[in-house]
Formats: structure tokens, sequence, C-alpha cells
């Protein structure tokens, strides 16, 4: 197997990656880049013309976008079962592409003030910010994973994005949410790749200047 590199900054959606990452259980070597010079410097803009983080190389292949990182990384590492089964692919691939789209979107409009009007609703693809709220309320009032009732791959993006809206207060208290959120919080690869990132930011921060 080729060898599996990461890149990232601790305090970006790399974290979701990470969680994956050791999810999946596979060795990996991580490349912290700085968000002010190492995202627009020529050598990682040629693994990510973006310029954001986070992103993968895998042998010769690069994986960009974190739900993509995460449905490839589910594909060829299938002995992690994270991936879906035969009876799972339309929630999986449904729920993943919900995540990444309307969710998304909705969120960060709403974050940053815009609503649409009903008549730009129907034109964004998220309709509007309540729509996907609800939507997402109900499906995880009625199941206890994106699949059903087993963890997958779609799980660590789904509920990496209601994670953290929680944390930043942009998904309103639901107790669909917080239930989720709280059966994820108790995976030990999601409680690992916390504590990872948390020592890298710790590490980043400088400390009290010394007298
Ligand atoms: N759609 C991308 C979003 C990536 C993204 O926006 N990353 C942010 C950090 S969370 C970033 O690298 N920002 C730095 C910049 O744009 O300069 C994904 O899902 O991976």
């Amino acid at each position: 197997m080729p060898a599996l590199e990461f890149y990232t900054n601790p305090m970006s959606r790399g974290q979701i990656v990470r969680w994956m990452l050791e999810d999946v259980g596979e060795p990996y070597q991580t490349h912290i880049l700085d968000f002010a010079t190492g995202l627009k410097a020529d050598d990682y803009l040629a693994v990510n013309p973006m310029g954001k983080v986070p992103a993968i190389r895998h042998g010769d292949a690069i994986v960009t976008e974190c739900a993509a990182i995460i449905t490839y990384l589910a594909d060829v590492f299938p002995a992690a079962g994270l991936g879906p089964r035969v009876g799972e692919k339309a929630d999986y691939y449904r729920w993943m592409f919900y995540a990444a789209g309307p969710v998304e979107q909705a969120v960060t409009n709403q974050a940053m003030g815009f609503v649409p009007t009903p008549e730009q609703g129907r034109m964004a693809g998220y309709g509007s910010y309540d729509q996907v709220i609800d939507v997402l309320d109900h499906l995880l009032g009625e199941r206890d994973f994106a699949c059903g009732d087993r963890f997958t791959a779609c799980d660590v993006y789904l509920g990496s994005q209601v994670m953290w809206g929680i944390g930043f207060g942009t998904l309103p208290k639901r107790a669909p949410f917080a239930a989720y959120a709280a059966r994820l919080g108790t995976r030990d690869a999601y409680r690992r790749a916390k504590q990872i990132d948390a020592d890298l930011i710790a590490a980043m921060t400088p400390g009290p200047p010394k007298e």
C-alpha cells in the first residue's frame, strides 16, 4: 500500500479528516501547514490549488475536500468497515452529499448573515436554513446513525457538521443533534483525533512570557 500523507492545520476542518484517519487505523504522516505562509506556497498549491486544508496524498493520488477524502478512505481501506454495505448505499451517499452541500452552505450563509429570500431559496440548493435543519432533525430523530443502526464514514462527516454546529452555536439546540453528537463522541478514534489536534494546538500556542 502506498504511503498516506495528511496535510492539515489542527485548527481547521482537518480535524474531520484526522478523525477518519484514526478510525481507518492505517499509518499516516502529517504535514502541518501554517495559515499565514504554508497554504499559499507553491509546493502546497501543487497539492491543493485552492490553498486550503485538509488534503491527502496516497501514492500518486491527491484528494481534497473533506467529504471526498472521507469517502475515498472508506473506499480504499475496506477492511476498516466504514464504507456502506449494499443496503446502506442510498443513505450513505444521500446524507454524505447532503452534509457537504446543503448543510455546509446553509450553516455558512446563516453564520455570515446571508438569509436568502423565498425566491432566492428556490435557486439556492439548500432552500433555506430552517428547511435544512428540520430535515436533519427529522433524520437524526428517527435513527442512531446516517445509515441506520451502524456507524459508517458518513457519520464522520455528517457528525462533524453537527458537532461543529453545536460547538460554534451555528446549529440550533435540538435533542436529536445533542444525542447524535454524544453517541459519536464516545468513539475511541474520535477521542484520539481530538487529543492529537489539541496537543498540536497547545504546542503551537505561545505560553505566558517568562519573567
Ligand atoms: N470545502 C473544503 C473547505 C476547506 C477550507 O475552507 N479549509 C479552511 C480551514 S477550515 C482553510 O484552509 N482556510 C484557509 C484559507 O482559505 O486560506 C473542505 O471541505 O475541505
